[in-house]
């Protein structure tokens, strides 16, 4: 069986971007032939501060986004990460076989930590680590990956043959990327060159699944366009692409709402000025997103069932992942009296 693992952040609010890029394709991947672990990565989460009365709930609501969009956790394994130890657990020992080299090629520490490298946490520089840990705590088979996580899945690939080269072992796989067609990148709403992220300090920068109808147009009226008319077809090169980021930015969201390509959103609607373009987009993104709000309001107002869902994943979790510590403890000689 091909055991897949994926996580997402509960860094605050799901965004249009998580749901496009990530969560409506691990619903998809439920119906193939994968075994699916969906984890909320709260220990990743907290490599940037994140206040402790608001974590909680940050984690419910991801957790009631991943339902909400058709994660079935009768069928996939749908837990937080702290809950199940063994995360951090092999993270340590990954911490130990990973090299301080790697950690430096790592593209998303140095966009994070920005100017401050020196004041960002360990945690954020050692980040990859526990990712690999994620993984291959479970021996996933396959990630599905965005090109953002390209280089750190690279990663996972480096620690697991050096861990089974320095032990002289066959233990972990080497875990592959799946690539579910052309990767969505959602661009913020206030500059089409910089991604759609749940942290970005403006909330007009992005759209929350959470959102009620009147808050998505609204965001959608003001999203940041240029005085141009609708471009007539889908950009060249990434030269025409970069002269008009939030144009394109906006017809790709549609496009991946209504699963139509960029060419038939251009045909659609090519010429037209953007205001009533920004008013079909409204129309298609409340009419997709409206079922998914819908059922995340009515699942954050019973948060013990979230909770009992999440409880019971880390249980089935462990059912994995402890043998496999055990396992790995012995490998390395670490002593289980
Ligand atoms: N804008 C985006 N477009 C497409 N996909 C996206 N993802 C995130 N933003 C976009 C994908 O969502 C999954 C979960 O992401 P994450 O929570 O692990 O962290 P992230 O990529 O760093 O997402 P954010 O929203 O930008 O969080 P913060 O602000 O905390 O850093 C991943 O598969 C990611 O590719």
């Amino acid at each position: 069986m091909k055991r897949i693992f994926s996580g997402i952040q509960p860094s605050g609010g799901v965004t249009l971007g998580n749901y496009l890029g990530a969560i409506r394709n691990w619903a998809k991947l439920q119906q193939e032939d994968y075994h699916c672990l969906y984890c909320m990565v709260d220990l990743h989460a907290i490599t940037v501060f994140q206040d402790p009365k608001a974590l909680p709930q940050q984690t419910r609501e991801v957790t009631a986004a991943l339902l909400a969009a058709g994660i079935d956790p009768k069928t996939s394994i749908v837990f937080n990460q702290s809950a199940v130890a063994e995360h951090a657990q092999l993270a340590w020992i990954f911490n130990c076989v990973a090299r301080v080299g790697w950690m430096n090629r790592m593209t998303q520490f140095k966009e994070k930590a920005g100017k401050h490298r020196e004041n960002a946490s360990l945690g954020l520089y050692a980040y990859p680590a526990l990712m690999a840990a994620d993984i291959l705590i479970y021996k996933a088979t396959h990630v599905p990956v965005g090109d953002d996580q390209k280089q750190h899945l690279e990663l996972t690939r480096d620690v697991a043959q050096k861990f089974n080269s320095d032990y002289g072992v066959d233990y972990f796989p080497l875990t592959e990327p799946l690539i579910y067609g052309a990767a969505t990148r959602v661009m913020s709403l206030r500059d089409g060159s910089k991604k759609m992220s749940k942290s970005d300090p403006s909330d007009m920068s992005r759209i929350n699944l959470i959102d009620d109808a009147d808050t998505i147009a609204g965001k959608i009226r003001k999203a940041k366009t240029d005085p141009e008319p609708v471009p007539v077809a889908p950009p060249a090169s990434d030269e025409e692409r970069a002269a008009r980021p939030e144009a394109y930015n906006l017809m790709g969201i549609y496009a991946a709402l209504t699963d139509k390509s960029l060419a038939e959103v251009a045909d659609e609607f090519g010429g037209a000025p953007f205001s009533a373009f920004k008013g079909a987009l409204t129309d298609v993104a409340v009419a997709v997103m409206g079922p998914i709000t819908a059922e995340m309001r009515r699942l954050m107002d019973h948060p013990d069932e979230i909770d009992a869902i999440l409880r019971r994943g880390a249980e089935d979790a462990r059912e994995i992942a402890a043998p496999i510590l055990r396992e790995v403890y012995d490998i390395v000689g670490l002593l289980r009296p």
